[in-house]
């Protein structure tokens, strides 16, 4: 869990302090409040009562700042990590590893208009705590990256602050598609997450089949493990892997998802259904995201509807782009508006045609094009 960076400042109520209270832009908030440190003369410091009522005090990005304010008195406040949200609760993973129910600051609520909901599973929040386990957020810190959806044009970020995607496919039972982890990989490129390739129940097969798929995938710079959560195989590696990072679990029905969590850490996947079917009474379904805390440092998050995250908002120009594999090749078609499936002198045809790139890549990249909303 990193730690609160920021360390407090003061600095100067800016004139049109009223106005920008009512200021619902966050980015444009965040840009100020960094500008308002940056005008901080180094070593400024401000001592006497009468001074102290006509300063504020900026803890890390706070997205209020009455609330910076209240925190120059706040002694007490903690960081931590939104593991879930649901209706206008949330529950935060503190640092000092508590699970507090947390309200959003009334005024942090308002600021939020193009969101549906401020906040997102997996943001870093400073909150004031309340009672042993109850707490109210002041400040967000700025988000890392972030899992988001635009239905009906407004942007929904299902999850912030990841690290990478674990596609998971199953060896057999049920059957390999690559297709689908094709289209698993465009999604995290598009979102700039780094994804790693599961093979799971390698125990149903000869591994070696799986060598020459895996290669493909390999010579591309992408990572690819083989595993068997029933035997435990490639299990270690796999926790290696996701320890101290946030890690979306992504892949079909039945290859094995929570059997792997389970292999991790025991219990963690068991833990999944319960507290989605805690969130099925939310709403945004399908859109829910719960992180799961890892023992030894780390999150992953196994929700439904995340781990179908194929195809979000993804158009159709970029989708050549987005396979690293076709992507040195689309700037030299004839054509800008090229969609390398029949125009003449397109780079892309000919790297098929001699060998260059993987037909069966080429025919992932046909099928998404074609039938972007298929389903397996
Ligand atoms: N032979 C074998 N079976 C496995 C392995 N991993 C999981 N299974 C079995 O595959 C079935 C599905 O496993 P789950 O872990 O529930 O799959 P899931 O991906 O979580 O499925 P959903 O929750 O429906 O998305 C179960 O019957 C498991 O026992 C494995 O490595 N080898
Ligand atoms: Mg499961
Ligand atoms: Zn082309």
């Amino acid at each position: 869990m990193p730690k609160k960076s920021n360390p407090k400042t003061r600095t100067e109520f800016k004139k049109n302090y009223q106005q920008r209270r009512r200021n619902s832009d966050l980015t444009r908030k965040f840009q100020q409040d960094s500008l308002d440190e940056g005008d901080l003369a180094a070593g400024e410091r401000v001592s006497g009562k009468g001074e102290m009522s006509r300063h504020r005090t900026v803890v890390g990005h706070s997205l209020d700042s009455t609330a910076d304010f209240d925190a120059a008195r706040d002694e007490n406040l903690l960081c931590g990590r939104v593991l879930r949200i649901y209706g206008l609760q949330c529950v935060v993973h503190g640092d000092n590893d508590i699970e507090y129910r947390c309200a959003v600051r009334q005024v942090l609520k308002s600021i939020s208009t193009d969101q549906r909901h401020v906040l997102a599973a997996g943001d870093i929040v400073d909150f004031r705590p309340e009672g042993a386990d109850q707490g109210i957020i002041i400040s967000i810190h700025p988000r890392r990256g972030e899992l988001a959806r635009t239905s009906k044009g407004r942007r929904h970020v299902l999850v912030s602050n990841v690290d990478q995607v674990i596609i998971v496919a199953s060896a057999a039972e049920p059957d390999i598609k690559p297709h689908l982890i094709d289209r698993f990989l465009v999604t995290a490129e598009q979102a700039s997450l780094e994804p790693l390739i599961v093979i799971n129940k390698i125990d149903l097969v000869d591994p070696t089949e799986f060598q020459p798929l895996l290669g493909v995938y390999a010579q591309m710079g992408y990572r690819t493990l083989l595993t068997s959560a029933a035997r435990n195989w490639g299990i270690d590696t796999l926790r290696a892997i996701v320890r101290n990072r946030q890690s979306v679990v992504a892949g079909q029905s039945g290859v094995g998802k929570s059997s792997l969590l389970n292999a991790i850490q025991d219990g963690l996947g068991l833990r999944v259904q319960p507290v989605s079917s805690e969130n099925h009474k939310g709403r945004h379904t399908t859109t829910t995201a719960e992180l799961l805390p890892l023992n030894e440092g780390g999150y992953l998050i196994d929700t439904p509807g995340i781990r179908q995250f194929e195809l979000w908002d993804v158009i159709a120009e970029e989708v050549a782009g987005l396979f690293r594999d076709l992507r040195p090749y689309v700037s030299h078609c004839r054509f800008p508006d090229c969609t390398h499936i029949h125009e003449i002198d397109c780079a892309v045809l000919e790297a098929v045609a001699d060998g260059r790139i993987d037909p069966r890549r080429y025919n992932s990249y046909v099928h998404l094009i074609e039938d972007p909303a298929a389903s397996f």
